[in-house]
């Protein structure tokens, strides 16, 4: 039990954070960048198991992110049944379809074609588990009034951060799915009115040979700015 008090009314507990010295600090920031580097978006799956409760702690450790006003305005949908699956890969197919044909810029089309995607989600069906992230608008109370919730975008967006590399942990491997628009996932699921799908993320092993674009990522001259 870790030690609590109350400060202006309110329950605090002793927190503690394990500190290194500032060799070990180099070291381990450089080796988790490392580490951190070796995640790859996947687009091919095996349809290899993984045990439920991988799966829950990958989404407690989602869970763990900041949000605002520690709202924690999330909400994780985990498909793994294959008829709900196939609805999904249906649902999704035909939206991409006609975003493929038409509602998408030839500008952004071009800017996709290093990543080989297209309209067909055969993943859908083939990875063994769906995590559908959704964000909650705001809250509702048991008596049906409606409660506010705060910075949802951004607390969610952190949280599909920590999920993606909670799998990249547990070495498994994910797509970021943004079929648009997503709204047959609220019908499919049958969410509650506060909430709105923002990720659809396949989770599994990858498949035996797995290619992925030779992509590279901006050096740190282009992505920070020190003010010194
Ligand atoms: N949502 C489509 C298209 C797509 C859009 C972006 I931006 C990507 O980075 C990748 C795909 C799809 O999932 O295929």
């Amino acid at each position: 039990m870790s030690k609590t008090k109350l400060i202006k009314g309110h329950p605090y507990e002793a927190y503690s954070k394990e500190t290194y010295s500032e060799e070990e600090v180099v070291k381990r920031s450089l080796e988790y960048y490392q580490w951190l580097d070796k995640r790859r978006t996947v687009r091919e799956f095996s349809d290899k198991p993984i045990p439920k409760e991988v799966i829950e702690n990958i989404i407690l450790s989602a869970s763990t992110a900041p949000s605002g006003a520690h709202k924690q305005p999330w909400s994780f949908c985990v498909v793994s049944n294959p008829d709900l699956k196939k609805q999904i890969r249906e649902a999704a197919e035909k939206e991409e379809y006609e975003s493929y044909n038409g509602r998408m810029t030839e500008d952004w089309l071009k800017d996709l074609e290093p990543l080989g995607t297209d309209w067909h989600k055969p993943f859908l069906e083939i990875a063994p588990y769906l995590i559908i992230v959704f964000k909650k608008a705001y809250d509702l109370c048991p008596e049906g009034k409606k409660k506010n919730n705060y910075y949802v975008n951004e607390s969610v967006g952190l949280a599909a951060g920590f999920l993606l590399t909670a799998i990249h942990n547990a070495g498994l491997v994910a797509l970021t799915h943004t079929p648009s628009p997503m709204n047959f996932l609220t019908k499919l699921l049958e969410r509650p009115e506060n909430e709105r799908p923002m990720l659809l993320i396949p989770v599994g092993y990858p498949v035996a040979e797995t290619w992925v674009p030779n992509l590279g990522r901006k050096p740190i001259e282009e992505i920070a700015t020190f003010y010194e």
